[in-house]
């Protein structure tokens, strides 16, 4: 049997809005986690066994800014987990978000909408249902739809589905007159109208958000194998055969595969790091410097290592995605040194030296290099 699909539902909103209210007015719910920050202030997860649909309770957003960035930090928290679950899962992840809205409280909409906007920063497009609640007053109802929908008007980056008066709870004026509760299913079967949309949204705000993740450790990385290499190549003898930079090399290259979680095999990693493109890339550097020398020979390495650090991410990533075949090495290490003789870094080492060839004699390495890496940064 197919599994019943879920939706996750971040519930956002200001303090008091009435998210829990609203999540307990659904019915069949029951907690299932706890998760993210410590006893008072975590995230909880409820599940409903009458609609497919999980709620994500937050903190509510308070006027005082470190509160605000509770909340921002805890959905951060929250998001983390997730892509930490099984990659191509359809149930994690966040799958839309019910922006809560008391409906008297306008003047905080706009302010509410930004504090929303950082807290699901990496959920691009994902689409959300500003509900609004305590929606008591029939006659305030038109008015404060078009407040919200003038809030939201301003900030286009939103994909707003529908806004949605509820109420909650049956609210009591006095004993003869009564507010029943409204708009719960229609929220649900609204919400639930866009699952496939929504997953689909879900699904490659993962995929994206790991990458970058992945991205961003293994440029540390590289950035650590840099600043080594720089020392090792400073040597003053004729161009450090790449030799002595092979370990280093070697390292860096099996860690950005480990990092992107692909399987390699020893037979590539020794291909990539003995391809003769590594020697030619430095030996068309160095005849393009004027000068030569210990500082040159340093600085050249790095740029060598960092070439090869990006390639070899760039190569991680397409055998992640599944665009490039690992077992196939020639292909592989063809890849890599493409991106390697085309790497931006190997025109501005020696347009660097083509400049500040005296100056550059003053100088210690590592300052050169840092340079020329910022000035790549600048120009991206
Ligand atoms: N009668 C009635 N009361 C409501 C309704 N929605 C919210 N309330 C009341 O408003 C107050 C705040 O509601 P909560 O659901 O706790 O608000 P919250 O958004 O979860 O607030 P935080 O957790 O502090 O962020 C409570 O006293 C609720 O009983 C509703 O639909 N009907
Ligand atoms: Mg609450």
């Amino acid at each position: 049997m197919e599994e019943v699909k879920k939706m996750n539902v971040l519930v956002l909103g200001g303090s008091g809005a009435g998210k829990s209210t609203l999540i307990r007015s659904i019915s069949g719910i029951e907690v299932i986690t706890g998760v993210g920050e410590g006893n008072t202030q975590k995230i909880d997860v409820y599940e409903s066994n009458t609609w497919p649909i999980r709620c994500i309770d937050t903190k509510g957003f308070e006027y005082s800014v470190f509160e605000q960035w509770q909340t921002i930090r805890q959905v951060k928290k929250y998001t983390k987990e997730q892509l930490s679950n099984k990659k191509y899962s359809s149930d994690t992840g966040i799958d839309a978000v019910w922006y809560c809205v008391e409906g008297t409280a306008r003047r905080t909409f706009l302010h509410n909408i930004m504090l929303m906007n950082k807290a699901i920063k990496g959920w691009k497009n994902i689409p959300v249902f500003a509900v609004i609640t305590k929606s008591y007053s029939e006659i305030d109802i038109p008015e404060n739809i078009e407040a919200v929908q003038q809030a939201f008007a301003k900030s286009s980056s939103v994909n707003l589905k529908k806004i949605i008066p509820v109420v909650a709870e049956e609210y009591v004026i006095n004993e003869e007159v009564r507010v029943a509760p409204k708009g719960i299913e229609e929220l649900c079967l609204q919400t639930l109208d866009c699952i496939d949309e929504a997953k689909k949204i879900n699904q490659e705000n993962r995929a994206r958000m790991v990458l970058e993740q992945k991205r961003f450790t293994a440029n540390g990385t590289v950035v650590g194998a840099t600043a080594s290499a720089v020392i090792i190549g400073a040597v003053p003898v004729p161009f450090p055969d790449s030799v002595i930079l092979m370990p280093l090399e070697t390292g860096l290259t099996k860690i950005i595969f480990k990092i992107y979680g692909v399987d390699y095999s020893v037979e590539l990693v020794t291909a990539i790091v003995g391809s003769t493109m590594i020697t030619t890339v430095a030996k068309t550097i160095l005849k393009s410097i004027p000068i030569a020398g210990a500082v040159v020979n340093g600085v050249v390495a790095g740029a060598i290592v960092f070439a090869l650090g990006e390639s070899v991410i760039a190569a991680a990533e397409a055998i992640y995605t599944e665009k490039l075949d690992p077992t196939k090495i020639n292909e592989t290490v063809e890849f890599i040194s493409e991106k390697v003789k085309n790497s931006a870094i190997v025109g501005a080492t020696i347009s660097y030296f083509e400049k500040n060839a005296d100056e550059s004699q003053n100088k210690k390495p590592k300052e050169i290099f840092d340079s020329i890496v910022k000035s790549i940064n600048k120009n991206k």
